[in-house]
């Protein structure tokens, strides 16, 4: 991977913390462009050094020279139009409309299940009918991304930032790395369960799983940003 984007005299930052999803989103577009970037891997319980560069204090933080971006698709929306070439999005307006409000369905929507589901289950006693509900309603969207999957290795065809959006979180019901103990994405990989019944999205987990990334594995000392599907499962 190339250290510095060509054309670019200066290295990429990305503030991260150990198995973020939202931090993958990032790494996969890197991975994608063939960019890399520097991790800055932060405690997740001190988050001065992010608040100092962002003046938030979320994850990932991406300093690109004299320009900071918060938010993931954000960045990935910035890497797309500074390095354009490969594509995250199609070029066709209608095409690029269309994705932009499936990232948004997914952030916004299909989000709220398990986010919602992570502070039920925090609850000293959870209501078992809330619970089941927002469980069927994770389970209803294999459909979805199953039918999408029809006849096209990737969301919308190609690889995209539909897949860096979606990947991250949906990779748990292939199962969780151990040392990854992060309650929400307990929750991703316990009420996501295939079950051999959702052939093309299993497939395509793995696909996505095999693309290049920047700085998956634990690098100059760093923790790693997300364990390979295959590796460290808790099951498979
Ligand atoms: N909308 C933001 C969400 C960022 C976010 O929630 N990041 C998580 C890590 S995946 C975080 O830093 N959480 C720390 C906290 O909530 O205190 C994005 O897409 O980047």
């Amino acid at each position: 991977m190339n250290g510095t984007p060509e054309g670019v005299g200066k290295v990429l930052q990305l503030y991260s913390t150990p198995y973020s999803t939202n931090v993958e989103r990032v790494t996969l577009a890197l991975g994608h462009k063939g960019l890399d970037a520097q991790l800055v891997s932060i405690d997740p319980a001190d988050r001065r050094d992010v608040r100092r560069v962002s003046g938030q204090p979320l994850v990932p933080v991406l300093v690109d020279g004299d320009e900071v971006v918060i938010d993931s698709m954000e960045i990935v929306r910035h890497l797309d139009a500074r390095h354009p070439d490969p594509p995250l999005y199609p070029a066709s307006p209608a095409s690029r409309a269309e994705m932009l409000i499936f990232i948004d369905w997914f952030d916004r929507v299909w989000k709220a299940a398990p986010n919602r589901l992570e502070a039920e289950l925090r609850l000293m006693s959870p209501d078992p009918d809330r619970v089941s509900s927002l469980a069927a309603s994770m389970r209803g969207s294999f459909d979805r991304f199953e039918a999408l999957l029809e006849e096209r290795e990737y969301l919308f065809g190609a690889f995209s930032a539909a897949d860096c959006a979606a990947f991250p979180f949906l990779r748990y019901a292939l199962g969780r790395a151990e040392e990854d103990g992060e309650p929400f994405h307990r929750v991703l990989e316990e009420y996501q369960r295939l079950d051999g019944a959702y052939p093309r999205l299993e497939a395509w987990i793995r696909r996505v799983d095999a693309h290049p990334r920047a700085s998956r594995d634990a690098d100059k000392g760093m923790a790693p940003t997300a364990a390979p599907v295959s590796d460290g499962r808790t099951r498979s």
